[in-house]
């Protein structure tokens, strides 16, 4: 199947002009200008941005956590993601704590297996007991597996949190084997007698999540996850930067070279503290960690994005049914499973509140939601661009199209959308991964299975790009 792709707008981290596209054998053949070649399919891109697929680095697709499961498959989760323009996702794969690493990727495997995402899928693996199941040995065998990259969490004590014994081994094992550490940076103890203190209390409501979790905590474990992989020599990857004090150890660690990178997610742009504090337990809704800040961390965050000491807007894709699984109905905020939604609509977002807005060129958005994430997390230049050899991973963006967000008309099985009710201007008129359409004029033309395992690079070596073929 060939693709020519007409007259659109061309935009990377780097370039933006005008070309045509020729797309062969699922990856980019040729670029130019009026190219003279045929195609089985040739698509009108004039007036439109043509940008590489965005990938999300960040999501929790059939993950059990806080005693249920989220509500997305790699079926939906993907088909949800398409539809907003993203065309590879990296999920945690997570290991059950006492058993091995090895089960839970051949878990994760089974699970994409049976699901047949419709975009590419990748793996993290999510380190939860290095003392009975999982070894130092079997983590340092995972990026062989091009599983390269190894999250862990500083908080959820009594579940997945692990102590600093444990982060410190596995930066150690990382800065040998070629991973990525990714952290959940909070400090779970502190927050950990916090909760029971408040709910001791008689503190029911939901926002009482926020308060019981205060941004020392975040900033702390940040900090120290900063200095303990600089110890070990591993790079560092913080998710889900949520506030001020947060980015500031990060951006101290970026001005002095360090490997320390940090994303922030869409809900921390547009969501604050106040959504937790609404009558009835409506605010459950919102109950995802670290929680919604006060509204001035969000111009912060915007500034962090700006000057790339944050890199990557993720989502955190975490969808739990409301109220089915996140109504509390009298019970306290802290038996909420901890997650929100939001795998479809971060390129709307941004688009539209960072490029139309002015607070981005189109060249960051495109550095934000696909580059630097390719760079990070061993995918580039195969993904996270468009040139000769990369995969046709492609969007075409209509900065025109406007779109209302809602949970009756995204694509995900969650029952409720964080950003409900805005208005959008800018969306995806084609989808494509690896030179097959997905997603054409909001219907869903790419079929099951569409979607490969991402097999990603370990940290300072490069995947190939595919041979060119000639036209
Ligand atoms: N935060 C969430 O909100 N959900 C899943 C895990 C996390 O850290
Ligand atoms: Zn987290
Ligand atoms: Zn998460």
């Amino acid at each position: 199947m060939s693709v020519l792709i007409k007259g659109g707008r061309i935009v990377t981290a780097a370039d933006d002009y005008v070309g045509d596209i020729y797309i062969q054998n699922g990856a980019v053949s040729q670029i130019g200008d009026s190219l003279d070649v045929s195609a089985d399919k040739v698509i009108d891109a004039a007036g439109k941005f043509v940008i590489p697929g965005a990938i999300d680095p960040h999501t929790h697709i059939e993950m059990f956590f806080g005693g249920t499961t989220t509500c997305d498959d790699f079926t939906s989760g993907t088909v949800s993601a398409a539809f907003g323009g993203t065309t590879s996702l990296v999920d945690f794969c997570m290991q059950a704590p006492g058993t091995t690493f090895q089960q839970a990727l051949e878990n994760y495997h089974e699970k994409i297996d049976r699901c047949k995402p419709v975009i590419d899928v990748g793996f993290h693996i999510g380190v939860t007991d290095l003392r009975e199941g999982g070894t130092l040995e079997d983590l340092a065998r995972l990026p062989d597996e091009g599983v390269t990259s190894y999250k862990l969490f500083m908080a959820y004590k009594g579940a997945v949190m692990v102590d600093d014994e444990t982060l410190f081994k596995a930066m150690e094992v990382a800065a040998e084997s070629g991973a990525m550490i990714m952290v959940h940076a909070e400090n779970g103890d502190a927050i950990d007698i916090i909760v029971k203190r408040a709910v001791a209390e008689g503190k029911k409501e939901p926002i009482w999540h926020a308060r019981t979790r205060p941004m020392e905590t975040e900033a702390e474990a940040t900090g120290r996850a900063i200095q303990l992989a600089r110890i070990a020599g591993a790079p560092l990857y913080v998710v889900h930067v949520s506030c001020q004090p947060a980015v500031e150890p990060i951006e101290l660690a970026r001005e002095k070279g360090w490997n320390v990178h940090g994303e922030t997610c869409t809900q921390y742009l547009f969501v604050d503290e106040s959504a937790l504090d609404q009558p009835g337990f409506e605010g459950g809704k919102y109950i995802y960690t670290p929680p919604p800040r006060p509204k001035e961390h969000q111009e912060h965050l915007w500034r962090a994005l700006q000057s790339d000491v944050l890199s990557v807007l993720s989502t955190d894709h975490c969808p739990f049914k409301w109220p089915e699984q996140k109504g509390i109905n009298g019970e306290e905020f802290n038996v909420v499973p901890n997650g929100g939604p939001g795998i479809e609509n971060r390129l709307h977002m941004l688009w539209n509140f960072g490029v139309r807005q002015g607070r981005i060129s189109p060249n960051r958005f495109v550095e934000l939601t696909s580059t630097n994430v390719a760079k990070l997390f061993g995918l580039y230049p195969r993904k996270g661009t468009i040139a000769p050899g990369s995969d046709a991973d492609i969007v075409v963006w209509d900065p025109e199209k406007q779109l209302t967000i809602s949970a009756s008309t995204h694509h995900s099985n969650v029952n409720y959308n964080l950003f409900e009710g805005t208005e959008v201007t800018g969306a995806p008129e084609v989808v494509m991964v690896r030179g097959q359409i997905i997603v054409e004029n909001d219907e869903l033309v790419g079929q099951p299975g569409a979607g490969q395992f991402l097999k990603r690079a370990k940290w300072g070596e490069q995947l190939t790009a595919r041979p060119v073929v000639a036209a």
